[in-house]
């Protein structure tokens, strides 16, 4: 008897210790610098991190913590987010701009927890102050834990790809043009693979990312959206592609000639090297329904088989077959491909009741502008439930703990004000201003419904809408306006794929579901990085709940300093 209770308090406590051992602790030093890069036969200065466009890889297994400490050297203050980290019960790591966080001042040190406690797969880190993101970026690589793998044959080799974009401007200076005229912002020049426009841009040839396989073997490809506003096809000539994983969480695997994915997205996809060896081309090019500017270039890098040739030669001009870059149908069908893995050790715990709908249109709208710098009488906008959100200068997380007020309402609409036909281009492009939150219990079940609008300026297109804190489940999507008796009837509560991004179709509904067990101030919004600074944003504010684990961490010793 009594050494059956020792025994189990000896298990219990290698069991703690075991499991404490499982997370290593990595600390990492992120150095924000200005940095001259020659692209498009021409020479300019970025902000980087480490000098390195894109930044440098954090690798980990799940379970580990990593600490990265960011040291600005660089002339304005910026941000770093951990895109898709869940960050349970510390929201003070996560780094949105004035949400979680004000920027970390040029010459001062800031240095964020990153726990990755739940994902499994790729994810990213990003500047998010302004448009500073389009050149500080980088992959976050995150292996099974240590003594388990993946659920599927070990690849032979792996490869990450970011896909970016190259502005000729300083993007500081494009978007605050576009804010001060009211107008579109300059698309970008180029598009890139790990840095590189590739072959089809003037003095790219010899700076094209290749990657060098060995036929019969299969790769792990982690593929990484960075994009600022533009969501993309990606292919490779000649070969397949598998879908395993999106978002740091596995799906059943499917095969496909092409991948549409949007900004703030990852996906893991294996590639099997089974063509006759040689060079082919790794392509990406934008995916594009709306009637904004957008670049229409196309960036490549190059699949190398080993002993195919020589590592300077080119490959032959052929390329994947991708929809036309408007067509709505290839990111809808693309996303009803998407179902979550659903095993033993990757379960799916969609919530089959809610208790909060929050049923939120996402549009672009105007304002009106009186400024001198104005081109016209309105400027373009956007909003959540016809709220344009408008960014504190005290953070909202700040605010929210230090029950500081004056610093938003916590009245964000459960529903739109008025149920229009919302696909109707004669409706009123005008809406309105607010910093307006929404509160949830501890626990509650939330169903989310997107509802894609169009109206007078005719701009509507399709949105990445992207979550921090959490990741959730897609139970469903459709064309034109959301009906909630009928088709709620169709969600899938079975197997839904679990993202932290996904794309709400054109001119249709996306509906979403998760539990909000993690409390917090966590910042939602259009993963376009322009409709994002027009408004397209809102705050989830997760409340405590009763026990020290269902709590809020308290404020690490230091936080950047909000001016005044
Ligand atoms: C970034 O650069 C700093 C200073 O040179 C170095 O100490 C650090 O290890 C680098 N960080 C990474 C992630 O490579
Ligand atoms: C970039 O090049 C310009 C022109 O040569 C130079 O003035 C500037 O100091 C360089 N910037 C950096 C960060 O090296
Ligand atoms: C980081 O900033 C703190 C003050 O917040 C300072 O004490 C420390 O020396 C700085 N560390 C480095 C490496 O700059
Ligand atoms: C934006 O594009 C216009 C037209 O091509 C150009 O004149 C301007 O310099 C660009 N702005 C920036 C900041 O690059
Ligand atoms: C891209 O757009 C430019 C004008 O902005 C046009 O001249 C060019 O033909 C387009 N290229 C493609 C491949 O559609
Ligand atoms: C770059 O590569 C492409 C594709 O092979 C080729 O058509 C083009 O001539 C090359 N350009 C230069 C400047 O070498
Ligand atoms: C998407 O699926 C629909 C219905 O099956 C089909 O008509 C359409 O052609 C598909 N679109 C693409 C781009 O494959
Ligand atoms: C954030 O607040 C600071 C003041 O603390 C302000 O200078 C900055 O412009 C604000 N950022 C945004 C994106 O509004
Ligand atoms: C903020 O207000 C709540 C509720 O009134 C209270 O429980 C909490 O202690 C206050 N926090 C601070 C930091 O004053
Ligand atoms: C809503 O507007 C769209 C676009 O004009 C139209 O196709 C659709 O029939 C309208 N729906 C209803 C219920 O009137
Ligand atoms: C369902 O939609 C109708 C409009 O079609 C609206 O009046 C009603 O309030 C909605 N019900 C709920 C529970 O959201
Ligand atoms: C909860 O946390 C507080 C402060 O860290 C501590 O004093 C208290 O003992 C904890 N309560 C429990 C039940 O663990
Ligand atoms: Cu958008």
């Amino acid at each position: 008897m009594n050494l059956g209770k020792e025994m189990s308090v000896i298990l219990v406590i290698l069991g703690v210790l075991l499991c404490k051992a499982q997370g290593a602790v990595h600390h990492h030093d992120f150095v924000l610098q200005e940095k001259n890069f020659t692209k498009l036969c021409s020479t300019k200065s970025i902000l980087t991190v480490n000098g390195s466009f894109p930044g440098p890889t954090i690798t980990a297994h799940k379970g580990d913590i990593v600490f990265v400490t960011v040291h600005n050297h660089g002339t304005y203050g910026v941000t770093i987010h951990w895109h898709g980290v869940r960050q349970p019960n510390d929201p003070w790591s996560d780094g949105p701009e004035n949400i979680t966080q004000c920027p970390i001042p040029p010459g001062t040190n800031f240095t964020q927890r990153i726990n990755l406690a739940y994902e499994e797969g790729t994810l990213w880190w990003h500047a998010h102050s302004d448009w500073t993101r389009a050149t500080v970026h980088g992959a976050i690589v995150i292996h099974p834990p240590h003594g388990s793998s993946y659920p599927f044959t070990e690849p032979y080799g792996q490869e990450t790809l970011i896909i970016g974009e190259w502005y000729k401007g300083d993007v500081m200076t494009i978007i605050d043009d576009a804010l001060a005229t009211g107008g579109e912002p300059n698309t970008s020049d180029a598009f890139t693979i790990n840095g590189q426009p590739g072959d089809l841009y003037a003095c790219s040839n010899g700076t094209t990312h290749r990657f060098s396989v060995v036929q019969g073997k299969t790769y792990l490809l982690r593929i990484i959206n960075a994009a600022m506003n533009e969501a993309h096809y990606f292919g490779i000539t000649n070969h397949s592609l598998t879908v395993v994983g999106i978002d740091a969480a596995y799906v059943k695997p499917f095969t496909t000639p092409y991948l549409v994915i949007t900004p703030g997205q990852t996906m893991d996809v294996l590639l099997q090297a089974n063509q006759t060896p040689g060079l082919y081309y790794i392509v990406a090019s934008s995916f594009q329904d709306g009637s904004s500017p957008y670049d229409n270039t196309t960036t490549t890098a190059i699949l190398q088989y080993s002993g195919s040739s020589n590592a300077s030669q080119h490959p032959p001009m052929a390329f994947p077959d991708f929809p036309e870059h408007n067509d709505s149908t290839a990111p809808f069908n693309f996303t009803n491909r998407l179902r979550g893995l659903g095993s033993e050790s990757h379960p799916i715990e969609v919530p089959k009741t809610v208790n909060r709908m929050i049923y939120m249109t996402v549009a672009v709208n105007v304002l009106a502008c009186n400024a001198s710098t104005c081109d016209s009488t309105t400027k373009l906008a956007a909003s959540l439930n016809n709220v344009s959100f408008q960014t504190p200068s005290i953070d909202i997380l700040d605010a929210y703990y230090w029950n500081k007020t004056g610093v938003f309402t916590k009245d964000f609409p459960k529903e739109p004000p008025n149920y229009i036909n919302f696909t109707d281009p004669d409706n009123n492009a005008f809406t309105t201003t607010g910093t307006r939150v929404i509160m949830l219990n501890y626990n509650d079940s939330v169903e989310v419904v997107w509802q894609g609008t169009n109206n007078s300026l005719n701009t509507a297109e399709n949105h990445p809408m992207h979550l921090h804190g959490f990741s959730y489940y897609v139970v469903g999507q459709g064309w034109g306006v959301f009906n909630n008796k009928t088709d709620p009837e169709s969600y899938n509560l079975v197997d839904p794929p679990e993202v932290n991004t996904v794309s709400l179709p054109m001119n249709g509904w996306l509906a979403m579901r998760f539990v909000a067990n993690n409390p917090g101030v966590w910042f939602m919004h259009c993963h376009f990085e322009r409709h994002s600074s027009w408004g397209m944003d809102t705050v989830l504010i997760v409340k405590d709940g009763k026990t020290n684990e269902t709590r809020m961490l308290p404020p690490p010793k230091y936080m950047p300093p909000c001016s005044k």
